[in-house]
């Protein structure tokens, strides 16, 4: 074999190895919800799939570890990392750190609070202020604009507790005669969710005279369900249980008449992460600031029939 022929064959041997010791620090909230578990194992098996090494640190919802994984992301020299931030705010020394040692940052999900846009690549995330609207519509559609409402709050900073409270209450402004009449955060748990909406109850009569039950997210609903069941009330029908994620579990709550309407919330954001990894490290300077994911609302009608399609994968 010739001398030119070794060194291409030993150069293409490099660059293949170089492309297959990508290596990623992946920042997760936790495990709170069904929700987070799906986004979790979409990034793992997203990685696995394209032969990224994927260094995983759950937080257990507290952002003192979030900010201890990044650091040691970047003390490992990885060549990205993804942030998904349990709230939007104390991100700028961490951030700043990353930057100094030029490994880009892809923030998903949740947003982060920050007066210098250069410190993180993209944003992949829904619009959770729209979330809220899709919401809101739906309720004021079947309540005809008259309902008392408890809502069941996120994680207190979280953007998606934020803007999805935003976007459901702009709608709701529209209607005088529908009113959240109380509002607490469950921090999007399904324990804390039954905890916070047994005591909202009986702070309400036991619930009668409620029309509707505004979760943020789909575990706080499915707690909330236990509850109203455990008042003697019918949920689903005595008042309507309407939230967010389109986890499988409420499908099936929904398929058996305990809830009425979920707006969905995409968890497989692996694919458009990795995607912006391989684009940042290959020199892409045009990524957009934000990159948007999207869902629609879903409703009884075809809850038996997404249950079906979901609960197996
Ligand atoms: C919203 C996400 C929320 C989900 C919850 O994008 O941050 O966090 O709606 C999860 O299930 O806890």
């Amino acid at each position: 074999m010739n001398f030119k022929l070794v060194l291409s064959a030993l150069a293409l041997s490099v660059c293949s190895a170089t492309a297959w010791a990508t290596t990623v620090g992946f920042a997760q909230v936790g495990s709170e919800s069904g929700w987070r578990t799906q986004f979790s194992e979409s990034v793992k098996a997203e990685a696995a799939k394209r032969g990224i090494e994927l260094k995983f640190a759950d937080a257990q919802q507290k952002q003192e570890n979030q900010i201890k994984a990044v650091r040691s992301f970047i003390a490992q020299r990885v060549d990205a990392i993804l942030l998904a931030p349990v709230v939007e705010t104390g991100w700028m020394p961490v951030l700043r750190e990353a930057k100094r040692a030029r490994i880009p940052v892809i923030i998903l999900d949740r947003n982060v609070a920050l007066n210098d846009d250069s410190l993180y690549v993209t944003r992949i995330a829904s619009d959770f202020t729209e979330e809220g609207r899709i919401a809101a519509r739906w309720l004021m559609q079947q309540s005809k604009g008259q309902c008392s409402i408890i809502e069941l709050q996120g994680t207190v900073g979280a953007t998606a507790a934020i803007d999805r409270a935003k976007g459901f209450n702009e709608v709701l402004a529209q209607y005088p005669d529908a009113k959240i009449v109380r509002s607490q955060t469950a921090e999007f748990t399904r324990a804390k969710g039954k905890e916070v909406m047994e005591s909202l109850l009986k702070a309400e009569n036991g619930g009668k005279g409620i029309c509707a039950l505004w979760a943020h997210n789909d575990e706080m609903a499915l707690g909330a369900i236990q509850a109203i069941k455990e008042a003697g009330l019918a949920p689903g029908k005595d008042m309507w249980v309407v939230s967010v994620d389109g986890v499988p579990d409420y499908f099936k709550a929904m398929a058996d008449g305990d809830a009425n309407a979920t707006v969905e919330l995409n968890p497989h954001l692996g694919g458009p992460a990795f995607d912006v990894v391989g684009k940042v490290l290959d020199g892409d300077k045009a990524i957009p600031k934000l990159i948007r994911t999207t869902g629609g609302l879903f409703t009884q009608d075809t809850a038996a029939a997404e249950y079906e399609k979901r609960r197996l994968n």
